[in-house]
Parts: structure tokens; sequence; C-alpha cells
């Protein structure tokens, strides 16, 4: 899948909504369209890689910052006391959109999630 096709290339570009969280020069937050816990959030490079391995390494310090910054935030906002990052690569590993992103879900004792 190219970039003209991708969903998150089009939430990036304005072409569908989303629920925004953060923005910044280079990554997008936004809440997941079905979260797994609430508060459950998407951190994403504005600039179309498929994955992981197709990330820049410069771009990691970016997402990073950007998933510190969200995943507080968060927190804070769910008063959750942790909080799992996901990421998935490949459909084999339960990736299903192929613009590279990471999950922050906040996490209670007792929550009961099985990631
Ligand atoms: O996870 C891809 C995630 O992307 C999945 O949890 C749903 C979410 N998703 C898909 N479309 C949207 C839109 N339009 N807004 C918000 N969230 C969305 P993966 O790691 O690829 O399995």
């Amino acid at each position: 899948m190219d970039a003209a096709d991708c969903i998150f290339c089009k939430i990036v570009k304005g072409e569908i909504p989303c629920a925004k969280l953060y923005e910044d020069e280079l990554t997008l937050a936004f809440l997941d369209i079905a979260p797994v816990a609430p508060g459950h959030a998407l951190v994403i490079p504005k600039a179309h890689h498929p994955d992981l391995f197709a990330l820049p390494v410069e771009l990691g310090a970016a997402l990073l910052a950007a998933q510190q910054r969200v995943g507080r935030a968060v927190m804070a906002a769910m008063g959750a006391t942790g909080l799992n990052v996901q990421q998935n690569n490949a459909q084999s590993a339960g990736q299903m959109v192929f613009h590279a992103h990471y999950h922050l879900i906040p996490r209670r004792e007792g929550d009961g999630l099985a990631l």
C-alpha cells in the first residue's frame, strides 16, 4: 500500500477526521477508533513509513518524545497507573494499518486486559 491509499496519511492530511491529542512537525497522536481500553491512543509519524523497519532512525527520537508526552497525558486523564506501548509489524503480528504506529494503552490494577 502506498501513501495515497493509506488511512493514516489521510488523517495527517485532514481528509478524514480523528480525535487529535497531539501534533508537532513530525508526529501526530489521536485516539484509536477501536480502543481496547479508555484513552487508547496512537502515535504516528506524519510521513508514510510502512512499519518499524522502514522508519528512519532519526525519526525515532521525535516519536519517543511524542510517546512520552501523550503517554503521560492519557495516563493522567484516565487515572491510569500503568501504560502499555504496543507496536505491530506485518499481518502475522497483527498489523492492520501499514503506516508505522505505536499503541499507547492506559492500564489500571485489575483491569483484566490481556494484551
Ligand atoms: O492497529 C491499527 C489500529 O488503527 C487499530 O487499533 C484501529 C486503528 N484505526 C484504524 N482506522 C482508524 C481511524 N480512522 N482512526 C483511528 N484509529 C483507527 P494495528 O497495529 O495495525 O493492528
